[in-house]
């Protein structure tokens, strides 16, 4: 049997109805196959967090029912497969409707989790999706998204080569950079993101409909790695890197905030890894971009949803410093309230 799949009208008219009529009609995965991973996420409707200043801000996120642990819920947990897995993403969005959409992997467009070029989903849907190139990734709801992201619906994805954690991506013979050691003893997955608290009092469907909610107007007061509001990410060990002398460390840096982010490693690095991408060079396969040297205390910047991964190889003993400024979209100056988070890199 032939499925027919929805499409966003063309008719002017009919466009100005179309942010607040989502399609809700969820069309069964054609050429659904075994997966190699199953998966839920599980919308996660309500939490609060306490800020530095005692202020307790309202968050929305997904959590994994299946995992002890898995009700940490912003970021949202975790999902880490290997390249050539089929993955089957179970979304439960409890109540309302959500999506998940993969950002940065390639799925069929019922799966990709866009609302507008697919569907919205009300009770459970199960998205399939193949994990192709190794690299970082996030997973996020695309409902009402700039809203929704901003609540907390999101949480980081990994894709491992075949031999899993360890090793960044397989080298390919024809690669001209044999010499980058792609190995690492210790990782960290830092998501930065910034918190208006303001945008954190709207409602579920706040602006979908063309009404002026205020979200053209984005006034972080608080600036985070990995769901730790700094200060705290000086001392926090969800932050704070700890590694040995001699070990290789791999950076994974996904810009979840709405600022334009300037990262700072107080170490030598490189970046091997953008978007998903691993760097290379290999006249066989293209023409790829090059590993990116990174002079310590110099700065990378990441645009929103980016995602930059530093190698730092052989560290030596010492405590360097990792800042984070966060800029205004417009003004490209630090925010008002800060705009900064600090963390470090400890090696004995
Ligand atoms: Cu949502």
């Amino acid at each position: 049997m032939s499925t027919t799949i929805p499409r966003p009208p063309t008719d002017p008219a009919e466009y100005d109805a179309f942010g607040c009529d989502p399609n809700s009609d969820v069309i069964e995965t054609p050429d659904k196959v075994s997966p190699n991973i199953r998966l839920t996420r599980k919308v996660h409707g309500s939490f609060d967090v306490t800020m530095p200043d005692g202020r307790d801000v309202r968050f929305w996120g997904f959590v994994d029912p299946n995992t002890s642990g898995g009700d940490r819920t912003w970021p949202s947990p975790l999902i880490r497969v290997r390249q050539g897995q089929i993955v089957h993403a179970t979304l439960d969005a409890a109540k309302n409707t959500h999506t998940i959409h993969w950002h940065g992997i390639e799925p069929s467009t019922v799966n990709d989790g866009v609302g507008h070029t697919s569907f919205e989903v009300s009770n459970q849907y199960t998205y399939q999706w193949q994990a192709k190139t190794p690299g970082t990734y996030f997973y996020h709801c695309h409902k009402n998204t700039v809203l929704h992201f901003e609540m907390g619906m999101y949480g980081p994805l990994v894709i491992d080569p075949p031999s899993g954690p360890g090793l960044l991506f397989e080298r390919h013979p024809a690669d001209e950079d044999q010499a980058t050691d792609l190995r690492y003893q210790v990782e960290a997955i830092w998501s930065f993101d910034d918190v208006d608290p303001r945008w954190h009092e709207l409602n579920h469907s706040a602006g979908l409909c063309g009404e002026d909610a205020g979200l053209n107007r984005f006034e972080p007061k608080y600036f985070l790695i990995s769901g730790v509001p700094h200060p705290r990410t000086e001392r926090d060990p969800r932050v704070i890197v700890r590694a040995r002398k001699g070990q290789n460390i791999l950076l994974r840096s996904i810009n979840a905030t709405y600022s334009n982010l300037d990262i700072r490693i107080g170490l030598n690095s490189t970046i091997v890894e953008m978007d998903g991408r691993p760097l290379r060079t290999n006249p066989q396969l293209g023409t790829f971009s090059k590993p990116i040297p990174v002079p310590a205390k110099a700065v990378t910047n990441l645009t929103p949803a980016q995602r930059t991964t530093f190698m730092i190889h052989n560290v030596q003993p010492g405590r360097y410093e990792v800042t984070a400024t966060y800029k205004d979209w417009i003004t490209n100056r630090p925010h008002a309230a800060g705009g900064l988070a600090r963390t470090w890199i400890e090696v004995t």
